[in-house]
């Protein structure tokens, strides 16, 4: 089963985009998100995918994201991604993603692939996280920057409430520790509330 890792940052009402584009500019929270979706193991590379408006919402000058797989979903195979590198790929869907990511692992010539993280944006959030355990991919852990103040009210895309899913019993998601979520992204991270451009927010991990 390929273990799969959403990372995304979300205010209180589980808003995470605004007007084709994230709500706020955090640089810091931003320097946390490719820091840890860049850091593979030696010799390996950690894959991004994203559904094709989130691409697009990325400012040209920083996609593909760099030192990073990118995966782009589009239902239009004709879609042209724009700048493209050896590293960025278009697939059809969701398991056709994943299928081409897994039969990369067996040949010698192509990078190894270390984690999987999903990107967004709010399509592919809901897709993942509806997967259940026994589909041959899963979503086990969530790397959630919780967004507490402002509200951002005029936020017009959502994460689904994955916390509070309803007739779920495979949605038993627990809050880990600080020190769990150092040593799984490898590095040290700011605890307790941030504060940047006077919006408060907390680096989290779920996981299940
Ligand atoms: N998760 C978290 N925690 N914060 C986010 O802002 C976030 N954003 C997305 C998905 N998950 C997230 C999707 N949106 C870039 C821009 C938008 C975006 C994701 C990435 C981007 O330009 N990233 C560059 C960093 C550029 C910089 O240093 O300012 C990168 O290299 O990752």
């Amino acid at each position: 089963m390929t273990r799969l890792t959403v990372i995304v940052a979300a205010t209180v009402s589980n808003g995470i985009g605004q007007s084709s584009r994230l709500p706020w500019r955090l640089p810091q929270e931003m320097a946390y998100f490719a820091r840890v979706t860049s850091n593979a193991l030696e010799g390996t590379k950690n894959a991004v995918v994203m559904g094709r408006k989130t691409w697009e919402s990325i400012p040209t000058k920083f996609r593909p994201l760099k030192d990073r797989m990118n995966v782009v979903i589009s239902r239009n195979q004709d879609y042209q991604l724009q700048p493209t590198s050896p590293l960025t790929r278009l697939s059809a869907g969701l398991a056709a993603a994943l299928t081409e990511l897994e039969s990369q692992q067996s040949e010698p010539e192509k990078t190894k692939v270390n984690r999987i993280f999903i990107i967004g944006g709010a399509t592919l959030y809901k897709e993942t996280l509806e997967l259940s355990p026994s589909s041959p991919a899963f979503v086990d852990r969530v790397l959630l920057t919780r967004i507490l103040s402002p509200s951002f009210d005029e936020c017009d895309v959502f994460l689904p409430d994955f916390l509070q899913a309803e007739g779920d019993t495979t949605a038993k998601w627990s809050r880990c520790t600080h020190e769990q979520l150092e040593s799984w992204v490898g590095f040290e991270v700011p605890r307790g509330v941030q504060e940047e451009k006077g919006v408060q927010y907390e680096f989290q991990m779920w996981t299940r």
